[in-house]
């Protein structure tokens, strides 16, 4: 009897220690994990461009179905724009032995100096720029993760201040434990497969004028859209998903909202690049928009045609769920697609023009100037300007209308790029640490040029009369 008993009791204790277990397990199901990633050290008013492997993954094994990244300190502090701007930051997940993956719209990246590429061994799945995009995946979906992914990051950070400083990359997840329907996101890029996705928008149309570009990207897999965002520069007006397989019929649009005059981003100097907006908005479907593997989505660009916009992005990220069950791409689209609230606001791109800045001699901070200091050099059509030593070698140049001028990279080993910051017309180079970049001045005026990379130490006036 004795026996039977302990052995009863025994039995209650392990059934009190699996229920307790059991407990704990689903109190453990959903969690919220942060990593970090730094320190990145950048020098006084650089801008500093990476691609980093390895940063911290997930940590555990599940489904992300929330995500947000901030610049933040050593303890964790949110960096104010006054000192560092996180300018964007791509999330990159190759997988692990078993699970590998694959971007789903390029076959290879492109790199920073333009020229070199690597097989597309790894898949974007979250981005996020100065408007802070965030993922928010529907209930009951998740992008699958494994503490034993690699994980990658491309970034870019700006320094505002004339000292050294250094940032860390703070992203935080939402990670359920259990399986949920997993998602695979698609890279809707107008500029795609390019760690630096850019393009320019020469913006010399007539007030009210738009410029559009638009990409087409194949479906690999049948399923529904559950939830997308975007990403626009200075400038952007909208982000437009259509299906050119259903008579291009609009699936998702992402609007753009832009500060006030007084916020941080028209205001905090130097101000090295056009401000981009405060926040776009992102979509959510529950049910899901319908795809079939081997149809087409579009993605629509819109910026302003007005005035230039250079080295700006259209990307949306769009989350798909995949079904094999689906097999009409034009099938009436779902009644419950909905968007995030616009905050506060400016809805139309604010006209902006971006000053050239330079550093004053007696107290090494940056200044607003209006062309770098030297005599101005009448040239040629067809002469040639030096990109060596972080300089310009002719940095105050008049042409005649229609002259080219072209630009020789030589620094070798060091990326510079050549773009208009004000001006007539919008021109931007690829980033080169050899060739050359040509650019032909078809318009009079005064067009104010810096490397994008670069910009407080590299600068350049070309007077065209
Ligand atoms: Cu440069």
């Amino acid at each position: 009897m004795a026996r039977r008993r302990s052995v009863g009791i025994i039995a209650l204790a392990l059934a009190l220690a699996l229920t307790l277990l059991a407990a704990a397990t689903a109190s453990a199901a959903t969690q919220t994990v942060s990593r970090t990633f730094g320190p990145i050290k950048i020098g006084g008013y650089e801008v500093k461009q990476d691609t980093t492997m390895g940063i911290p993954n997930a940590g555990v094994d599940g489904y992300v179905t929330d995500m947000t990244v901030n610049v933040v300190d050593r303890r964790g502090k949110p960096l104010p724009i006054s000192r560092i701007m996180l300018h964007h930051v791509v999330f990159l997940n190759m997988g692990s032995p078993g699970d590998m993956r694959r971007d789903r719209t390029c076959g290879e990246f492109t790199l920073w100096n333009s020229r070199d590429t690597l097989p597309a061994l790894a898949e974007r799945f979250y981005a996020a720029g100065e408007e802070r995009a965030e993922m928010h995946l529907p209930p009951g979906y998740g992008y699958r993760v494994s503490s034993r992914d690699t994980w990658f990051m491309v970034w870019m950070l700006m320094n505002h201040r004339q000292m050294p400083d250094e940032a860390y990359v703070k992203y935080t997840m939402t990670i359920e434990e259990q399986q949920l329907r997993p998602v695979t996101p698609y890279w809707l890029d107008v500029a795609n497969c390019s760690v630096d996705p850019i393009y320019n928008v020469p913006g010399d149309g007539r007030a009210g004028s738009l410029h559009r570009r638009t990409a087409e990207f194949t479906m690999q897999e049948s399923g529904r859209v559950v939830a997308g965002s975007g990403h626009v520069h200075g400038g952007g007006q909208s982000l437009s998903v259509t299906q050119p397989t259903c008579e291009n019929r609009e699936v998702a649009r992402f609007l753009p909202t832009w500060g006030a005059r007084s916020h941080p981003f028209y205001n905090v100097k130097p101000i090295l690049h056009e401000p981009g907006p405060i926040n776009v908005t992102t979509m959510q479907s529950p049910t899901g928009i319908p795809v079939t593997a081997g149809s087409k989505l579009a993605l629509t660009s819109t910026y302003d045609g007005a005035l230039p916009h250079t080295r700006v992005m259209g990307i949306s990220v769009i989350y798909v769920s995949p079904d094999e069950a689906v097999t009409d791409p034009c099938a009436a689209l779902p009644g419950d697609i909905s968007y995030s609230e616009r905050p506060a606001g400016r809805s139309t791109p604010p006209r902006f023009t971006v000053p050239l800045t330079g550093i004053d001699p007696k107290t090494g901070k940056a200044v607003t100037i209006q062309a770098p200091p030297g005599r101005r050099v009448a040239l040629r059509s067809g002469s040639t300007v030096d990109v060596r030593g972080f300089a310009f070698s002719k940095p105050n140049i008049a042409l005649r209308k229609g002259a080219r001028l072209t630009w020789r990279f030589r620094d070798r080993g060091a990326i510079h790029n050549v773009t208009l910051a004000s001006g007539p017309i919008g021109f931007g180079s690829d980033n080169l640490d050899r060739g050359t970049f040509s650019q032909r001045f078809t318009k009079k005026g005064t067009y104010r040029i810096f490397c994008a990379l670069h910009p407080v130490a590299m600068t350049e006036s070309v007077v065209v009369r």
